[in-house]
């Protein structure tokens, strides 16, 4: 039996998570894998309950703190039904998103202190964390502009919500150079079919590790 893997994409809005997500997901099938896509927040019936409280509503309605414990809740129900269990069976998982996002969004954008987000990761779920973790790595404006035009919305963006989406940029850059071993970064702004290239040849190379 061929040995599960646990891949997360992150990246900042409209990065290009869903389609690298769909295109790793397809290329991998084609190589003989069992493959389960899944996301954050989401992945099974309980945490897709929390991310409707997390995604809609007033956008005052958390604090930093109560978003990020919804995020965890989340989190191990979707690590201990649906991750493990796949990763158990030897499945590739890619995950759209997992916990550096709530290092980013909670943590750099949100006021929250690494320290304590951490901390809160090792309570929740110990050191598990994905064996490769994929950065789509795009400036805040391209990426928004691209969420924008699908939605039909006129391109403009306020200082504010630029600085928070920097913010979101650099801890992501911190956190890959941290973690020099489980991160590989990609360049957002190249075309979707390179992207993908790049990313198969990341995951091929950590199969071949593992
Ligand atoms: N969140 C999440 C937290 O605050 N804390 C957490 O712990 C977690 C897990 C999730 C929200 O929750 C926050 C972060 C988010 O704000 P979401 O709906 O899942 O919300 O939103 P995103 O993950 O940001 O998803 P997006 O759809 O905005 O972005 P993607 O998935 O990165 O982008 P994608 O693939 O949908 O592409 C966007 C557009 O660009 C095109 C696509 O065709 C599409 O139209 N595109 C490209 N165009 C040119 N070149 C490329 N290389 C392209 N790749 C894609």
């Amino acid at each position: 039996m061929p040995k599960g893997l646990f891949i997360s994409l992150e990246g900042g809005e409209g990065a290009g998570k869903s389609t690298l997500a769909r295109a790793l997901q397809t290329a991998l099938i084609a190589h003989g894998r069992d493959v389960v896509l899944t996301r954050e927040p989401g992945g099974t019936p309980g945490a897709e309950q929390i991310r409707d409280l997390l995604v809609k509503g007033d956008t005052e309605r958390w604090s930093a703190m109560t978003e990020a414990l919804l995020f965890y809740a989340a989190r191990v129900d979707h690590v201990e039904k649906v991750i493990q269990p796949a990763i158990g069976r030897g499945a590739i998982v890619i995950s759209d998103r997992f916990a550096d996002s709530t290092m980013a969004y909670q943590g750099a954008a949100g006021g929250i202190e690494l320290a304590r987000l951490k901390a809160l990761h090792r309570l929740a779920l110990g050191d598990f964390q994905p064996a490769l973790t994929l950065l789509i790595d795009i400036p805040p404006e391209t990426g928004l502009a691209r969420t924008r035009d699908r939605l039909g919305l006129e391109v403009r963006f306020e200082s504010k919500a630029l600085a928070f989406h920097e913010r979101l940029r650099n801890c992501f850059r911190q956190l890959a150079a941290d973690e020099p071993d489980r991160f590989v970064t990609l360049k957002g702004e190249d075309d979707a079919d390179k992207v993908a290239a790049r990313a198969l040849s990341a995951v091929m190379d950590r199969l071949n590790d593992e």
